[in-house]
């Protein structure tokens, strides 16, 4: 590309359609492109800084912000990397580093190659990484922690929810066509995999239909958010050795517990895990079916072991101690959104991330309640907390939002939400 400054403004404004005050701004906050100057001070611009603005641009109409574009173009410059090289792979892998390193790179190139819509470079990194390692561990070492990188960058809005759409579509495109490419079934046993009521996060589901298929058992997978009605009659006619569920949040555990108990009486095996059961102490026990555990590598002795002994469940003993109280908070969930949000609009903050955080805490009020321990909330009034801050909503603190929750729940419930109200302001002030 040739780098001699020779252009002037026009020149540029009318090559790349960019108007002259944008490109200043850019010039002044991102430091790029970075023009040389003429004797007298004027800016010289070369072909190459045409290149850099019409690739901000394309950025852009991607859905980026300029300034995540441009963060994006100096990390592959200090990475060694030419960001105008289109669809060619550039890894850098030295092959005497170690594997956590090299498992790495990878993770870190589809990243970036799914931060810029570039689907033939993620694409071409899967399939580098499939030559060099183990199948699962291509799943589990490195397009899952990128999944979940991308779904971090989007919690604190560094990226947009169409970026991580786009991840999340061709991850899961990917999956599918490894399962349609699996060989037909060389054992008799029978699986359903489903998620339960209200879980749209299927990746580890169908995940774990390929590695089950891999494994030769014939699984028959329902997908996303899976209803209670006709469940039970659904496992009636088919019979199988087991059934799988993957619930990756509060509100779906509950969902799964649910499933469970309407399950119980057609005496047929039941294990689960999933992604909440990591980050929420005690869950596991409120739960009534087998716990497969976290690690995708080491769960397959346990379904083993399961298919063999055809353990049945056990029901929880005792009914959740919150069960008046979800009853009357199920019954005034509509009132307390509009009663909070109509408090909340006084503010003068932009109410979109507060009643997010609304309907985000209800709905998880509502699961704990169910699930029997309100300490089920503590993560989840993090996760409001951080999504506060992420919003840049400085103004308001999780304490200053919860007493605005409580205080309504005290207007709309009254005494009955007592136990409810107390342990959010406790949580909410430590
Ligand atoms: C992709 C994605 C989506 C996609 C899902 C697409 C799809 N078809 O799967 C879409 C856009 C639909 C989505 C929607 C939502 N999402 Co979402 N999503 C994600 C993301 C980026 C990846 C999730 C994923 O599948 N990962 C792959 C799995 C396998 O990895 P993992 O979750 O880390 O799980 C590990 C273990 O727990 C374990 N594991 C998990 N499942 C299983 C199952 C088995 C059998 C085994 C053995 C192990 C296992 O293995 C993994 C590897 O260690 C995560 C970010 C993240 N940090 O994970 C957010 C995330 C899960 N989503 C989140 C949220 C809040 C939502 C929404 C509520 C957002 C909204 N306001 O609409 C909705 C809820 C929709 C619903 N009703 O279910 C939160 C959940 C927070 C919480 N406390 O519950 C997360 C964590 C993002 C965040 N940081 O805020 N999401």
């Amino acid at each position: 590309m040739n780098q001699r400054a020779t252009f002037g403004l026009g020149v540029i404004l009318r090559e790349t359609g960019i108007n002259a005050d944008t490109l200043r701004a850019w010039e002044r906050r991102h430091n790029l492109p970075q023009p040389a100057r003429s004797e007298g001070g004027q800016r010289l611009y070369s072909s190459h800084d045409i290149e850099i603005i019409k690739w901000l641009l394309q950025r852009k109409e991607e859905g980026m912000r300029i300034g995540q574009a441009a963060k994006l173009w100096h990390r592959k410059v200090v990475a060694g990397e030419s960001p105008l090289a289109r669809n060619v792979l550039e890894l850098r892998i030295e092959e005497d580093l170690p594997e956590a390193s090299r498992l790495k790179v990878f993770q870190d190139n589809w990243v970036r190659a799914c931060i810029s819509y570039n689907e033939a470079q993620a694409e071409q990194v899967t399939s580098e990484a499939f030559t060099r390692f183990p199948l699962e561990l291509v799943f589990t070492e490195i397009l899952l922690p990128s999944i979940r990188e991308i779904g971090e960058l989007w919690y604190k809005g560094e990226i947009s929810v169409q970026q991580e759409h786009f991840a999340s579509a061709l991850l899961m495109r990917r999956i599918e066509t490894m399962i349609t490419a699996s060989p037909a079934p060389t054992r008799p046993e029978k699986m359903i995999v489903a998620c339960p009521p209200k879980e749209e996060h299927t990746l580890s589901s169908l995940l774990l239909t390929l590695f089950l298929r891999r494994r030769g058992f014939h699984i028959i997978y329902l997908g996303t958010n899976v209803p209670l009605e006709q469940f039970k009659e659904t496992v009636e006619v088919i019979k199988p050795e087991l059934v799988l569920f993957a619930a990756q949040q509060l509100t779906t555990a509950a969902t799964l517990e649910q499933m469970v108990q309407e399950l119980s009486s057609s005496n047929i095996t039941i294990a689960y895990s999933g992604r909440v059961f990591q980050s929420t102490p005690g869950l596991q026990e409120h739960i009534s079916a087998h716990f497969l555990g976290e690690d995708f590598q080491t769960i397959f002795a346990k379904i083993q072991s399961l298919i063999e002994t055809q353990e049945k469940i056990i029901l929880k003993a005792s009914e959740s101690p919150h069960e008046l109280l979800l009853t009357t908070f199920e019954i005034s969930r509509a009132a307390i959104q509009a009663h909070l949000t109509n408090s909340l609009s006084q503010w003068n903050v932009p109410i979109k991330p507060l009643t997010d955080a609304t309907e985000y805490l209800n709905e998880n009020i509502a699961a704990s309640l169910y699930l029997g321990d309100l300490n089920f909330l503590s993560p989840e009034l993090s996760w409001v907390k951080r999504l506060l801050t992420y919003r840049k909503m400085e103004e308001v603190s999780l304490e200053r939002y919860i007493q605005a929750y409580t205080n309504t729940l005290q207007e709309v419930i009254g005494e009955a939400a007592t136990p409810l109200i107390n342990w959010l302001l406790e949580e909410a002030s430590n």
